[in-house]
């Protein structure tokens, strides 16, 4: 199924070890359809695509949250059940939260405090005692699920956690089991130690120690890394910080703390740019949108106000507005999928969206144009490959990203060469990726001015940017990123196990 020749078998760096991999959510959610079937859903996620097939290789476990209205139903008592369903390849363990656990773990600490904290947009961070005591918790569940899992081989295992929601699950499962090879990727940016001490004392240590616990603390960029050696020095007197050697020792224990930057299925996308089908949709695209000497834009993201939303549609509009000749010289189509619409703040932030993308079309538009155009839903990635080849100039705002997988995904389907990336000099993509227009989304005439070079920009110098962007990007996808880990990885469990045999 998705085995190709990119999925490559990087199951000899696992030495036989059990995989045990834990995330907040599952590859396969079972939901009851409206006629009563049952039927089970895949997040089309480029994680769950790069790990599903070495699961399946290893016959490992994934440790997730049951969320599906018939995940219950779909696994043993254990909540445990054969993925896939038909297939039986690996195991799926279920963790189940009640309503006050998604609130206060998931809403609150993770949502309200650390993806705040963490992306330092400190206005929107809120930190309530029941979200701590629920995250405690949930942490201290989930630590027990793998421990449990861990306890059922025979051999050696090592337990991959992955994210934010779980700053205190690798201490936890040290302590029940403390010969497990535990490593855990941050996926979002980590703070400096100025906005992490706004978590109540007490609680920012305890983050930091909980992280302690991994044997391989894996961040997406070096930055990241160093703010993490910053906090541990500033705030944890114990703990010794060996930059050195990317490692802090901590409680007789050595933890590596290094930059792994994740990537995407190149392959997989620019096959879906590649097709018959894509070719159409993007021809039409260009016909709609971008007729004669016009341009098209195209910005993806979930809307969130990590992701700097507003600030490019001010930009936007002030472009229109001070310089007029630019009027119908382009038109922008944003792919904006809802997100996370429980908390007030995304809530507020999509009507927000909505409401001035009218305003900007109100005053600037006419009859023959649209300034922008809103996709206000989620958009298969088929579809969003064909948006993504149409396109001549693709922006990327972020006020803080870890990494951002869009700009990678609008390089990998830049089929044609057209297109010039504008990213955000805020996500990891910036340090990544050399070729791109690079903005700071704060700077409203800078940005202005990029969005003008970009427009400006010779068809030789974009195709020369692009084609240099496209080669770095087939060295460095997500299969690359996964074997770089594991390699990493089965080194330091060599050296320990040669150090515990001395
Ligand atoms: P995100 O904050 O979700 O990820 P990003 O890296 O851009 O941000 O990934 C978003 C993904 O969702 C992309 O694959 C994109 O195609 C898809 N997507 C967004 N809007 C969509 C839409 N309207 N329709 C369909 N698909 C859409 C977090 C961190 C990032 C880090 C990733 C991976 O915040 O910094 O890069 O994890 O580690």
């Amino acid at each position: 199924m998705l085995a190709g020749s990119r999925v490559r078998d990087i199951t000899h760096y696992l030495n036989d070890c059990k995989f045990i991999l834990v995330s907040n959510r599952e590859p396969y959610e079972h939901t009851r359809g409206p006629g009563g079937a049952i039927g089970v859903r895949q997040p089309a996620g480029g994680l769950v695509t790069a790990l599903d097939p070495t699961m399946r290789r290893t016959h490992g476990t994934w440790v997730a949250w049951g969320s599906g209205n018939a995940d219950r139903e779909t696994s043993d008592a254990a909540g445990r059940l054969q993925v896939p369903l038909d297939e039986g390849h690996y195991d799926l363990r279920r963790v189940w939260l009640d309503e006050a656990d998604v609130n206060g773990y998931y809403h609150g600490f993770s949502n309200r405090a650390l993806w705040p904290l963490c992306h330092m947009l400190i206005q929107h961070f809120e930190f309530r005692t029941e979200f701590w005591e629920r995250y405690r918790a949930v942490n201290l569940r989930f630590a027990h699920a793998a421990a449990d899992e861990a306890e059922r081989c025979s051999g050696r295992a090592m337990a991959w956690i992955h994210d934010y929601h779980f700053a205190l699950a690798a201490e936890y499962l040290r302590a029940m089991r403390p010969s497990l090879f535990i490593h855990q990727f941050w996926h979002i940016p980590f703070p400096p130690p100025d906005i992490l001490r706004l978590l109540p004392s007490g609680t920012h240590e305890a983050l930091l120690r909980g992280l302690l616990g991994n044997d391989l603390l894996e961040f997406q960029i070096d930055r990241h890394a160093q703010n993490f050696f910053d906090c541990v020095e500033q705030f944890l007197p114990d703990a010794h910080v060996d930059r050195a050697n990317d490692a802090v020792v901590f409680r007789d224990r050595e933890a590596r703390v290094e930059a792994f930057p994740i990537s995407i299925d190149v392959e997989r996308f620019e096959q879906m740019a590649s097709t018959p089908d894509a070719i159409v949709r993007a021809r039409t695209l260009r016909a709609r949108y971008a007729r004669g000497t016009r341009q098209l834009g195209v910005c993806v993201d979930r809307i969130d106000y990590t992701k700097g939303i507003p600030e490019r549609m001010r930009a936007l509009a002030t472009l229109w507005d001070e310089q007029p000749t630019m009027r119908e010289q382009f038109t922008f189509i944003f792919v904006c999928t809802p997100s996370r619409t429980e908390l007030r703040a995304y809530h507020e932030l999509e009507q927000d969206v909505v409401q001035t993308v009218m305003e900007i079309n109100g005053r600037f538009g006419n009859t023959d144009w649209t300034p922008i155009v809103l996709i206000n839903e989620n958009v298969d990635s088929d579809l969003l490959a064909s948006v993504y080849r149409s396109a001549d100039v693709c922006i990327v705002s972020s006020l803080q990203d870890g990494m951002n997988l869009v700009a990678k995904e609008f390089v990998a389907c830049q089929i044609d060469e057209r297109g010039v990336l504008l990213l955000s000099r805020f996500t990891g993509s910036a340090e990544e990726i050399a070729g791109a227009v690079l903005i700071n989304p704060f700077n409203v005439d800078g940005f202005v001015a990029a969005i003008r070079t970009a427009l400006e920009m010779p068809a030789d110098e974009r195709q020369k940017r692009m084609r240099k962007m496209r080669r770095a990007l087939r060295s460095s996808t997500i299969f690359d990123w996964l074997e770089s880990i594991l390699a990493r990885s089965s080194e330091i469990m060599a050296v320990q196990v040669s150090d515990a045999a001395v």
